[in-house]
């Protein structure tokens, strides 16, 4: 918030958070309006591939079209983020004819979406690629511009769902489906990997540990930043169960 010149409507997506409206109360401002949705046990019972270092929470921004039916767009955050800029400039842009606009990725590893599934260690998938393109390209889900009222016209809830349930296939690689190669490209200024990208990479208007290593983490790289940023409320942020944030600009309108 320190950063933004807007108000902003940041929505708080948890699980298993009984304490989390009365964190809401504590946070919201005449600046900022903190609104919580618990995603409960969405997807509890379906078999997911997921990497080590996430849990089911990770799959909850496939809901943001529906959870959110009067919010035209939000820009998604993952937990492990650090805004150092005013979204309102990212606000803005183009998201392209999907609706999602993220950071494309960059390691030959995981760069399309064949690969990628291969990395995260699917053993369907060939019957995943039987229905799609292995080479459209993958991006990182952990910051995303996304077009709510674009994707709710494109389907995208019942297409990622169809995925997720027929192949287990995580958050990410939905996404990546689902765009068919078509995600606008997000600058990586606004996605900014630590560790593999932060020391070549300027400016830095979002820092992401993406990694297995987290900033509430004391060895972190940029640990002391991150704490740096942390509002003085008594609530420990040393969990990492700490609910995601989006954050809109969408209610000045
Ligand atoms: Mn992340």
């Amino acid at each position: 918030m320190i950063n933004s010149t807007e108000y902003v409507k940041a929505h708080i997506l948890v699980r298993d958070v009984p304490q989390a409206k009365q964190w809401a109360d504590i946070f919201s401002t005449e600046a900022l309006q903190v609104d919580i949705i618990d995603c409960g046990s969405f997807l509890a019972d379906v078999k997911l591939y997921l990497a080590s270092n996430t849990t089911r929470s990770t799959m909850d921004r496939l809901l943001l079209p529906s959870a959110l039916p009067g919010v035209d767009r939000v820009i998604y955050l993952d937990i492990d983020t650090l805004v150092l800029s005013d979204l309102k400039e990212l606000y803005s842009q183009d998201t392209g004819p999907v609706g999602l606009k993220a950071k494309r990725s960059k390691n030959p590893h995981v760069a399309t979406i064949g690969n990628s599934l291969r990395a995260w260690g699917h053993d369907n998938c060939e019957q995943i690629l039987d229905h799609i393109d292995g080479k459209w390209p993958s991006f990182n889900a952990g910051v995303m511009l996304m077009d709510l009222e674009c994707l709710r016209q494109c389907d995208f809830t019942a297409k990622t769902m169809r995925y997720v349930h027929e192949f287990g296939v995580n958050d990410q690689h939905a996404c990546a489906i689902y765009a068919e190669g078509r995600c606008a490209p997000l600058a990586p200024s606004w996605n900014v990997f630590i560790g593999s990208d932060h020391d070549r990479t300027t400016p830095w208007h979002i820092l992401h540990w993406a990694g297995s290593v987290k900033p509430w983490t004391p060895t972190a790289a940029l640990h002391e930043m991150w704490l740096s940023y942390q509002p003085n409320h008594g609530v420990s942020c040393q969990n990492s169960r700490m609910p995601r944030v989006i954050e809109t600009l969408d209610s000045m309108k």
